[in-house]
């Protein structure tokens, strides 16, 4: 992707952003990336790191939202999300995902639980990808205490949705183990037990998505983080291991995937903290590169870069 500086203008709660280069974003710490191709556009949906945190750790209140329709020209919607649209939750806009059906957008969040012990997903809704969004289902759909067999409180996020071509829907999480659970159509209930996977050196941030007839499952692994990826022929697995698809972000210890094909292109979306020499594994930005698969299938790996 080109890149010489980026530029942004406001214009009411809206902002339009010339991208010209890795980070696509420079006037905001923004982290988790999922992105959604919808009609002629892309939807980028990020977490917000709070910059300057005074704390040595994350501090996310809200996501927001980017449309595109060339991945050059950016516009910044106002935030359509943040963590009081659930009321049953705490604090913490971690990682998310939204995926669109019938004519509706479900945004699947990790955010910590304000009764029940660790992190959770809930779901919001809206008839517009740029929302606003409101709270599908009251509840947290998963809660830390469906899977005990991990003993850290934060186990229990980083959903990835795809709906299979027979329309069934699948939603993936997970820290230290990768699950999913088989959703309902309504696409806020499960439909199933909770399935844990057994993926090579998996940390967090699975993100399914399909390419003709392959099943890929990208996650980041190890500490400081690589993605990533497996494959298969069915949703379900079983999953073959592939290897690293982009090494450690730059300056960040986590990293977090999307993959999209863009009017007939293929883009890797992530994160570094390579931001105005300020940035950090608490002060993410979100990157775009191009990605490549090989005629077998496979990915080729994905060099960070500037441009
Ligand atoms: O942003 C908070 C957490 O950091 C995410 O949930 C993980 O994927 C990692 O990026």
């Amino acid at each position: 992707i080109a890149i010489a500086f980026n530029t942004s203008i406001a214009k009411s709660q809206e902002k339009i952003i010339v991208s010209t280069g890795n980070p696509i974003i420079t006037d905001k710490y923004t982290a988790d990336p999922a992105a959604l191709v919808y009609k002629d556009s892309v939807y980028l949906y990020t977490g917000h790191d709070v910059p300057k945190a005074p704390k040595n750790s994350y501090e996310m209140h809200e996501w927001l939202v980017y449309s595109s329709a060339d991945m050059v020209n950016w516009k910044e919607h106002k935030s359509p999300l943040d963590v009081k649209a659930f009321n049953w939750a705490k604090d913490d806009a971690w990682a998310s995902q939204v995926i669109e059906r019938d004519g509706k957008f479900y945004w699947y969040v990790a955010i910590t639980h304000g009764t029940i012990h660790g992190k959770s997903i809930g779901i919001a809704v809206s008839d517009s990808p740029t929302g606003p969004f409101k709270d599908a289902l009251g509840k947290a759909l998963i809660t830390n205490d469906m899977t005990t067999d991990v003993k850290i409180s934060w186990d229990d996020i980083d959903p990835s949705v795809i709906i299979d071509d027979d329309g069934q829907a699948y939603l993936f999480w997970g820290n230290q183990k990768c699950r999913y659970v088989k959703l309902k159509k309504n696409m806020i209930e499960m439909d199933g037990p909770i399935v844990t996977l057994d993926l090579k050196e998996f940390t967090e941030a699975p993100w399914i998505h399909k390419r003709k007839d392959w099943y890929y499952l990208s996650y980041a692994s190890q500490f400081p983080e690589k993605i990533v990826y497996a494959m298969s022929k069915k949703v379900t697995g079983p999953w073959e291991y592939k290897g690293i698809l982009n090494e450690i972000a730059g300056n960040s210890n986590t990293n977090h995937q999307a993959i999209i094909n863009f009017k007939g292109k293929d883009y890797f979306v992530y994160h570094n903290g390579a931001i105005n020499n300020d940035g950090g594994s608490f002060r993410r930005s979100v990157c775009i590169d191009y990605l490549y698969y090989n005629k077998d299938g496979t990915m080729k790996r994905v060099v960070m870069t500037t441009e």
